[in-house]
């Protein structure tokens, strides 16, 4: 029966080193070397010729039981073996989520974003609409159909930026170019006062370019917002109501408003309003260059001459427009003393707001 046992001593063998395989490679070295091709259970069952008739039945008994546990533990220890093995991986790899996050520094809306919307708001709440252009403009928009005179100042190269094409050289001398870099958004009214319907409440926020040099008090490019109302039997006195209101709006409802009198080309009678100071609250202070008042737009019935231009009959409407510079606002409500700041992008400044 030597050759039971020699099955026996194998079974053993094999289930001892099944046990201590490491890793599911070694186990497939050791699953060839057992059931394969040349396998040394295959061996068995190959030699079963030799084994004489009486003992076949057992011998082919064992072999076959041999085979089912092998493979059993085969099977066992691999499922063992490649979790250890993919746990092991996975926490070879792992991200530690417990690490800080790298910063990534957040901005915030500028002040004149945040501003000029509030601004808006305001408007849109007593029924305006908003209305927007292109920075680049004819000189008919921007200047000539807001009666603005061939010889105007503004018009002028020491104040226009002309936009000029490359055979443009003597048109940017001589400001014979009839193409600018709007220095107010009027033509954006103007357009629609062409193309849209009567009454008109419209308010036409955007950038604007002036050729100044930029110092405390002047920018050469700024926020401006301009309103237009044209509408049946407007007075001076809705154009009062509604710019105090305004006023008391973004500065506080213990603001007084002061008009005026001034002269713009577009507009007449034209009228500059003032707020009281915050600081010393209209007394005079350094703040207010002891005026106890602050500039803050430029306003006026619109004149009958920028009528004539879009087609409107002026025995019929009437209406009020005013433009304020966005830039100038922040700084008095704010108390910033030079309005570069707003344009510098420090942001410890500007996380102040
Ligand atoms: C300022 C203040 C102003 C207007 C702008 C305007 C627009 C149309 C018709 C009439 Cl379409 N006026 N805009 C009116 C008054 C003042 O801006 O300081 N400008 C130099």
């Amino acid at each position: 029966m030597s050759l039971v046992t020699d099955i026996e001593e194998q079974q053993s063998a094999v289930l001892a080193r099944i046990a201590l395989s490491g890793s599911t490679a070694e186990l497939e070295e050791l699953r060839i070397a057992v059931l394969g091709k040349k396998g040394s259970l295959t061996g068995l069952l190959r030699g079963m010729g030799q084994v004489p008739p009486e003992e076949r039945a057992l011998v082919g008994r064992l072999v076959n039981e041999l085979r089912d546990v092998v493979e059993a533990a085969l099977g066992l220890r691999h499922e063992e073996l490649a979790s250890a093995e993919l746990e092991a991986r996975i926490s070879a790899e792992a991200l530690d989520v417990t690490l800080p996050a790298r910063a990534r520094p957040l901005g915030t809306q500028h002040l004149i974003s945040r501003l000029t919307e509030e601004i808006v708001e305001v408007f849109r709440g007593i029924g305006y609409r908003v209305v927007s252009g292109t920075e680049i403009e004819t000189d008919y928009y921007n200047f000539t159909a807001l009666n603005s005179p061939p010889d105007h100042p503004s018009r002028g190269l020491q104040d226009t930026f002309y936009v000029v094409d490359r055979s443009g050289a003597v048109a940017a001398i001589t400001g014979e170019s009839d193409v600018v870099l709007r220095s107010q958004t009027s033509g954006v009214q103007v357009h629609t006062m062409e193309d849209s319907e009567l009454p008109i409440y419209i308010l036409a926020p955007g950038r604007v370019y002036r050729r100044d040099v930029a110092d405390p008090t002047h920018l050469p490019q700024f926020t401006q917002i301009e309103g237009l109302v044209v509408d049946r039997g407007i007075t001076f006195g809705d154009l009062k109501g509604t710019l105090e209101y305004f006023c008391q709006q973004v500065f506080g409802s213990e603001r007084k408003t002061r008009f005026r009198p001034h002269f713009f080309p577009f507009t007449e009678p034209s009228a500059e309003v003032d707020v009281s100071c915050g600081i010393c609250g209209g007394v005079g202070c350094r703040s207010c260059g002891g005026t106890g008042w602050l500039e803050i737009l430029g306003c006026g019935m619109v004149d009958p001459n920028v009528y004539g231009f879009v087609g409107i009959n002026p025995e019929l409407y009437s209406g009020f427009a005013f433009g304020l510079g966005v830039e100038r606002i922040a700084c008095l409500k704010y108390n910033v003393p030079d309005l570069r700041m707003l344009l510098e992008g420090d942001m410890r400044f500007l996380r102040q707001f």
